[in-house]
């Protein structure tokens, strides 16, 4: 089963499952009470953080899809009420949502304002990664580039 690892800069790396997951507290119940027409349930970044431990130089997080095809690297700070969806009626998060991991930052800005976008809400997210540096980051940098991204198969804009 696919797990999400965090490591880097962290005292304990982990990887969690669906279990894992469960056990966290504080679990959201209605992703879309946060991010409106978001579905399914999901835990606090935080939550996780608390686990691993991170390190006092660690002040980027970077976001991988398992794939390993598209990755996000934002200031650590930025994304403090970041979540993990995971979970939709009690199973797994499906694939065709993002799942079974997907990142969310609540009240994020539109595609490509800023640092921290919408773009950073990373489907399919295989691994978290805390470094001092900013790390790997495909996003999509100009319109053109974005439109051309939302082109390929299965990246159509869903909201
Ligand atoms: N794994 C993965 N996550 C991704 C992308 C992607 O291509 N692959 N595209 C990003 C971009 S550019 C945007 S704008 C949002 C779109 O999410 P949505 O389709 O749920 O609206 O997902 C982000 N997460
Ligand atoms: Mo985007």
């Amino acid at each position: 089963m696919t797990q999400l690892h965090i490591e880097g800069e962290v005292q304990s790396p982990k990887a969690f499952g669906f279990t894992e997951l469960r056990l966290l507290a504080d679990q959201i119940e209605d992703v879309s009470q946060l991010i409106p027409g978001r579905e399914g349930s999901a835990v606090r970044l935080q939550a996780l953080l608390e686990q691993v431990r991170p390190m006092q130089t660690a002040t980027y997080i970077t976001l991988e899809s398992t794939d390993g095809k598209f990755s996000a690297s934002v200031p650590l700070e930025a994304v403090q009420e970041g979540i993990i969806a995971y979970r939709f009626n009690d199973v797994a998060l499906p694939e065709k949502k993002g799942g079974p991991y997907r990142f969310f930052i609540p009240n994020v800005s539109e595609c490509q304002v800023g640092e921290v976008d919408a773009c950073a809400n990373v489907k399919f997210l295989g691994r978290i990664c805390l470094s001092h540096e900013k790390g790997r980051d495909v996003r999509p940098t100009s319109p053109q580039s974005h439109e051309e991204h939302h082109q390929k198969p299965g990246h159509e804009h869903l909201g």
